[in-house]
C-alpha cells in the first residue's frame, strides 16, 4: 500500500494529533488539509452517527474570512443568493459561481458582523477568486483564510451533549444560526448546523492551539452518551442527498442541475456575479438533472474514484457520479447526474469497470 507523504503542502487539522490518539486510519485532502475519513469501522460509525452522536474534525472546512467597508457588497457579488435579510449570527447555504453559471463552490456564508463574513468553503481555492474579484470591482475588503477549525457534533444525541456543555440555550438555536461563545476559556463559534441530516453542531475553534483541549473536553462531556469519533460520513450523506461539490459536481454544473436552485435569487442585482448566466440557464431550462439511483446488485460497492457511464438502449445519459451500499435500504444507492428527458421511473444501465449493472432512476433524497 501507498502513503501520503508529509510535506508543509498537506497541512495537517490542529485536532490531527486527537484524531490519530482517537485511531484514525485514513484521510483524503480536503483544502490542501487533510481531513480523516474513517476510524476503521465504517459501519459503526455509521450506527453512532444515526442513533448515538459522533465528533468529527472538520477543520478542512477553511473559513474565508472577508472584512471591512465593502465586505457586505463583496459577499453578496460572489453569491447567487439574496443576502440583504441575512442577520448577524445567521448562515446561509449559498452557491458561488463564475460568470458562466458554473458553481465553483457551496459554502455556508456566515455573517459575523455587518462588516464581517466567513465563507465556510468546500474543496475549491476562493481566497484567489475573491481577490481577484474585490481588486477588479475597485472594493475595499481584507480577505484572508481565517485561523479557525470546525469540529462538528452529529447525531441525535448532539444536542444533549452540547447542552450540557454549554446551556440550554443552545436548545433555541435556529438551524444554520450561531453564536459566539467560549468552553473553559477557549474561544468558539457554535452553530447548529454540519454536513448530515441527522442534526447536531459545529464548534468554530478560534485558537488553533487549544485543538486537543477542546476535543478531549467533547469526548469528555459526550462519554455519557457513548460519542465517538466520526468523518462527514459518505453513506449517510448519499441517503441523505448531501452534494458533494467537486464529487458530484463537474466543470459545467449550475445550481439548477443540482437541486440548488432553491438557493439562487435571480432579481438579485447585475453585478452579481453569473446572475445574467443563471437567469439565462433558468430561463432556457437546464440539460440535465441530479437524480438517485438504485441499483440492482446484491454486494456492497466500494467507493467510486471515477463517474461511470449511464447508458439508455446503448446511448450515453449522463453519469454515476457516486455511489454506496446503503446500510439502511440494504443496496446499493448513488447519484446520477442525468439528461433532462430521464425521469424517476425510468429504467439505466451503469457502466462499472467494462460490466453493466440495471438500476432504477429515483428522486433525492433517498431517506
Ligand atoms: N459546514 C460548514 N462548512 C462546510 C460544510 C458544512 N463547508 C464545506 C461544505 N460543508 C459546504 N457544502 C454544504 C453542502 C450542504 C450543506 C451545507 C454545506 C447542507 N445542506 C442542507 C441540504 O441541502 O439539505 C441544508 C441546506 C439548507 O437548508 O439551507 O447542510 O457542512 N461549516
Amino acid at each position: 500500500m501507498f502513503q501520503i507523504a508529509p510535506t508543509t503542502r498537506v497541512r495537517r487539522s490542529p485536532y490531527f494529533d486527537a484524531t490519530v490518539a482517537a485511531g484514525v486510519t485514513s484521510f483524503t485532502p480536503y483544502n490542501q488539509m487533510l481531513l480523516p475519513t474513517s476510524y476503521g469501522d465504517p459501519e459503526a460509525e455509521y450506527w453512532r452517527l444515526l442513533n448515538g452522536v459522533s465528533q468529527w474534525d472538520v477543520a478542512v472546512q477553511r473559513q474565508v474570512e472577508i472584512r471591512g467597508v465593502d465586505a457586505a457588497r463583496l459577499v453578496q457579488i460572489l453569491a447567487a443568493r439574496d443576502l440583504s435579510n441575512c442577520r448577524c449570527g445567521q448562515g446561509k447555504y449559498v452557491a458561488l459561481c463564475n460568470h458562466d453559471g458554473t458553481i465553483i463552490n457551496d459554502p455556508i456564508a456566515l455573517k459575523l458582523a455587518p462588516d464581517r463574513f466567513w465563507l465556510s468553503i468546500a474543496d475549491s481555492n476562493i481566497v484567489f477568486w475573491a481577490r481577484a474579484i474585490a481588486a477588479e470591482r475597485r472594493l475595499q475588503a481584507t480577505i484572508v483564510e481565517a485561523e479557525v477549525s470546525p469540529m462538528a457534533v452529529q447525531g441525535p444525541q448532539a444536542e444533549a451533549v452540547i447542552a450540557a456543555m454549554f446551556g440550554d440555550w443552545v436548545r433555541d438555536l435556529k438551524y444554520f444560526c450561531f453564536r459566539q461563545t467560549d468552553l473553559e476559556g477557549i474561544p468558539l463559534l457554535l452553530a447548529r448546523s454540519g454536513w448530515s441530516k441527522q442534526g447536531g453542531f459545529e464548534l468554530y475553534l478560534m485558537e488553533n492551539s487549544r485543538a486537543t483541549a477542546l476535543w478531549n473536553l467533547i469526548a469528555e462531556a459526550g462519554r455519557a452518551w457513548d460519542i465517538g469519533p466520526g468523518c462527514p460520513n459518505y453513506v449517510e450523506r448519499v441517503e441523505s442527498g448531501l452534494l458533494s461539490w467537486g464529487g458530484d459536481t463537474d466543470e459545467r454544473t449550475n445550481p439548477f442541475e443540482v437541486r440548488m436552485g432553491k438557493y439562487v435569487d435571480l432579481q438579485v442585482g447585475d453585478e452579481v456575479i453569473g446572475i445574467a448566466a443563471l437567469r439565462r440557464l433558468h430561463r432556457r431550462g437546464i440539460a440535465r438533472h441530479q437524480l438517485g439511483l438504485l441499483l440492482e446488485t446484491e454486494t456492497p460497492m466500494p467507493p467510486h474514484t471515477v463517474w461511470y457511464d449511464l447508458q439508455v438502449a446503448r446511448r450515453k445519459v449522463g453519469d454515476m457520479t457516486n455511489g454506496v451500499w446503503s446500510y439502511r435500504l440494504k443496496r446499493n444507492i448513488g447519484f446520477a447526474l442525468l439528461a433532462r428527458e430521464i425521469l424517476p421511473g425510468a429504467a439505466v444501465e451503469v457502466l462499472k469497470e467494462g460490466k453493466r449493472i440495471a438500476a432504477s432512476v429515483t428522486e433525492l433524497p433517498f431517506l
